[in-house]
């Protein structure tokens, strides 16, 4: 039994999950990687859900983070270009509107050669529900620099310590117009589970933020070590505003016309909805 916010929860075994919702597949990931507690998470959010596995499509680009839905999750899955799944997405969600169209992407694939595509689909608030990992740190490619990286901490790419300062995606988005926005960490996930419920219900553009380790790139390039790396997660993130961390909770939450609508109402190309 396990408690949320003050309530006790049930969950499920961890074999029904695995029969249900994956293929049977080897991990790709590293052991202590928090890639699987998301994937974890997620199932557990669809099955409360009762989202039927044939009106979930998983898009995801290129990187760690974009294994999770791809080949993992019984549901169709389209696993695309580096920086492109919100387009690929928007094109699915246009074509068919009964989807549910779920997003994973990284922080480089998400905010780096993809940042255009979430604040463009956040602006024209089209119901998509975008999970974006945030390993800081390009983690597939052996451990570059991403726009979401600390300032001071070392990658490959800077390995005298980060000059930059980091990217707060989840003031980014409310911004530009998103009308659910959450952060959380892998240390939480029963708040995962929630918000991603949230997104998924929120009929607009949802932001679910996941701070996650990396110990074999992140860790590993600041000689932390997987305990370290966990706590570092811990040390950057707070509960209130603080300057230079990461809020956790959810962010913003607001009222917008969805962009499918908005296309209705301006007469524009039919929306399916088959
Ligand atoms: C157009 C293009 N540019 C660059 C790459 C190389 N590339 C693949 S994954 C990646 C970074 C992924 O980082 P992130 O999205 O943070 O995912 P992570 O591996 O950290 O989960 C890069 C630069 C590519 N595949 N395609
Ligand atoms: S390199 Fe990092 S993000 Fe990628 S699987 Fe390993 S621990 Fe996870
Ligand atoms: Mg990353």
């Amino acid at each position: 039994m396990d408690f949320f916010r003050g309530r006790r929860i049930k969950m499920k075994s961890a074999r029904y999950y695995r029969e249900k919702y994956l293929r049977n597949l080897p991990t790709k990931f590293c052991p202590g990687c928090g890639n699987g507690t998301v994937l974890n998470c997620f199932v557990r959010a669809i099955d409360d859900l009762k989202i039927d596995l044939d009106k979930l499509l998983c898009v995801s680009g290129i990187g760690c983070s974009a294994w999770i839905p791809s080949p993992f999750i019984n549901s169709d899955t389209l696993h695309v270009t580096h920086g492109r799944a919100i387009a690929f997405a928007t094109g699915a969600k246009l074509a068919n509107n009964k989807l549910e169209v779920v997003v994973f992407t990284g922080d480089g694939d998400g905010a780096g050669i993809g940042g255009n595509h979430l604040i463009h689909a956040a602006r024209r608030n089209i119901n998509l529900t975008v999970i974006l990992i945030n390993n800081l740190i390009y983690a597939m490619t052996g451990g570059q620099v991403a726009p979401t990286t600390p300032a001071n901490m070392r990658t490959s790419t800077t390995p005298y310590g980060n000059p930059e300062y980091m990217f707060d995606l989840c003031k980014l988005v409310s911004a530009a117009g998103a009308t659910y926005v959450a952060r959380t960490t892998t240390l939480h996930p029963l708040e995962i589970i929630s918000f991603v419920k949230e997104a998924i219900r929120n009929r607009g553009f949802s932001f679910v933020e996941v701070i996650s380790q990396c110990p074999t790139e992140f860790g590993r390039k600041n000689k932390l070590d997987l305990k370290q790396t966990i706590n570092y997660i811990r040390e950057i993130t707070t509960r209130k505003e603080e300057e230079g961390k990461l809020r956790l909770g959810i962010i913003h939450k607001g009222e917008r016309k969805e962009f499918t609508e908005r296309i209705k109402e301006t007469g524009g190309a039919a929306v399916a909805e088959s």
